[in-house]
């Protein structure tokens, strides 16, 4: 456990007025300080709410609670507290005032976390998790959050760890006792080995980059031509005028992006600007933007007009976005009878969700099919990770370092020098979670076979 010398204060919630508000300590000195201010010292206990004043010599600044923690057996594995005043910020400036003049210091961001990781408590996959329950924008990516704070995504790399730990032993074997009459791996068997590590590394990212996907929420542009409704299905989706709409076609030219939640997942949608021949140069930068964005992302909403019918310009559109998956709305529906509908069905290959922006028809099997496409992409995967760039990058480098180990296996290679791969591999698994454990290797051998026997 690293000695931290000084103790940290800082307010954990935001400067808002509000019923509660809550500062936290922790380090050495938490206890001493928190009585030194708190009208109740003999109350402070562990896991104790002791309820009292905070006082500024004789004046009472704020009836409080406070909870305290003995460590090792709190969040950061310090000494901390909380104190729970009321939610107004000049309560809590005069708090951390009165904290700071008897040597606390406040805390940098992330402080809390850092010491919790410092100590052992959490490891750097758990320490993400909390952050993103916090930044979380949907219901998928907490419950992934918290799954993951609970261990889901370390356990993942532990396992890949200790397969890799006992395919490096079987290699190293092979060095130390290349003379004796033991049959130890075969190359054949090492490469199979790394084979199946290769797989295990794999889906962990992509359940990283799901959960990647899924935090930076998923684009949902919606295109097609000029006039046909593209900004009134944004903004009926919105439930707000947040883009302008007229019957002028041409009227969007920038992409316009808003959050919105579908079924627990965050979605970026994107109106775009009428994919037509440019009458003018404004247009033709505008449908160019449209243009990339269909190139950049996999699920949109294509909106044709029913009144109108399909037309050339449509068929564009369609044939641009072939290959994507797409939610097809016949936008409109309330200028148009039924069986006008169901010819347009016809048309476009029995495709197309009867629609209208105005009348808000056709919404429930709008999102019902979004929803279904979004299942779909994320089919049995709401278990993925939220893992940072770091993470990503590291379990890409991991990749890079089987294959170096498959192709020195694969040309026969003296072993030590695949070993020396596999360490490297090791240490870059053991950077995913922030574990450092150089006799792993060791002890993975002596405890699996009776050397010297
Ligand atoms: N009756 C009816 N009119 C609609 C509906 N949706 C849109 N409109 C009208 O169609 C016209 C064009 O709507 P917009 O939402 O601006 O169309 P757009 O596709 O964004 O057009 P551009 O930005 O020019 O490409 C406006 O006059 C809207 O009021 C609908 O469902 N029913
Ligand atoms: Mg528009």
């Amino acid at each position: 456990m690293v000695m931290i010398e000084d103790t940290i204060c800082a307010p954990a919630t935001p400067p808002v007025n509000s019923p509660i508000a809550i500062l936290r300590l922790s380090g050495p000195d938490t206890f001493r300080a928190v009585a030194s201010l708190f009208s109740r010292p003999d109350e402070l206990d562990h896991r104790h709410a002791a309820y009292g004043s905070i006082l500024d010599g004789r004046s009472i600044v704020d009836d409080v609670i406070v909870l305290a923690y003995r460590g090792p057996s709190s969040f950061t594995g310090e000494d901390m507290a909380e104190i729970f005043c009321h939610g107004n910020p000049l309560i809590v400036n005069r708090i951390m005032t009165l904290l700071l003049a008897r040597g606390v210091r406040v805390a940098a961001p992330g402080e809390f976390s850092s010491r919790a990781f410092q100590n052992g408590k959490i490891d750097l996959t758990e320490a993400e998790a909390i952050n993103h329950i916090i930044t979380a924008r949907g219901e998928w990516e907490i419950e992934a959050s918290v799954r993951q704070m609970h261990g889901s995504l370390a356990r993942a790399i532990g396992e890949i760890r200790d397969r890799l730990v006992v395919l490096k032993a079987d290699i190293e074997c092979g060095i130390d006792f290349a003379e004796e009459d033991v049959e130890f791996v075969s190359n054949d068997a090492a490469l199979e080995g790394l084979d199946s590590l290769r797989g295990l590394v794999e889906g962990v990212l992509r359940q990283c980059r799901i959960g990647e996907r899924v935090s930076r929420g998923i684009d949902l542009p919606i295109v097609g031509r000029p006039n046909v409704g593209k900004s009134s299905v944004l903004n009926l989706l919105l439930n707000t005028e947040r883009a302008i709409v007229s019957a002028i076609p041409g009227t969007t030219r920038d992409t316009i992006s808003e959050s919105i939640r579908i079924a627990g997942i965050h979605v970026n949608l994107i109106d775009t600007a009428g994919i037509d021949i440019p009458s003018c140069e404004i247009e033709k930068m505008g449908i160019e933007l449209s243009l990339a964005k269909i190139e950049d992302s996999s699920m949109l909403v294509v909106v044709v007009d029913s009144s109108a019918g399909i037309l050339a310009e449509d068929r564009r559109v369609l044939s641009a976005i072939e290959g994507k998956k797409r939610v097809l709305l016949l936008n409109k529906a309330d200028l148009v009878d039924e069986a006008a509908l169901s010819s347009l069905r016809g048309e476009l290959g029995g495709e197309g969700i009867s629609f209208s922006a105005k009348t808000g028809r056709g919404l429930k099997e709008f999102e019902a099919a979004i929803t279904a496409s979004l299942a779909e992409d994320f089919v049995n995967q709401k278990d993925f990770f939220v893992a940072d760039i770091r993470m990503t990058g590291l379990l890409e480098e991991a990749l890079g370092s089987i294959a170096r180990a498959g192709e020195l296996l694969s040309t026969a290679e003296p072993r030590e020098i695949v070993a020396f791969e596999l360490q490297s591999l090791l240490d870059i698994l053991a950077s995913v979670t922030g574990a450092v454990t150089p006799d792993d290797v060791l002890n993975s051998i002596f405890s699996r076979f009776c050397i010297g026997k």
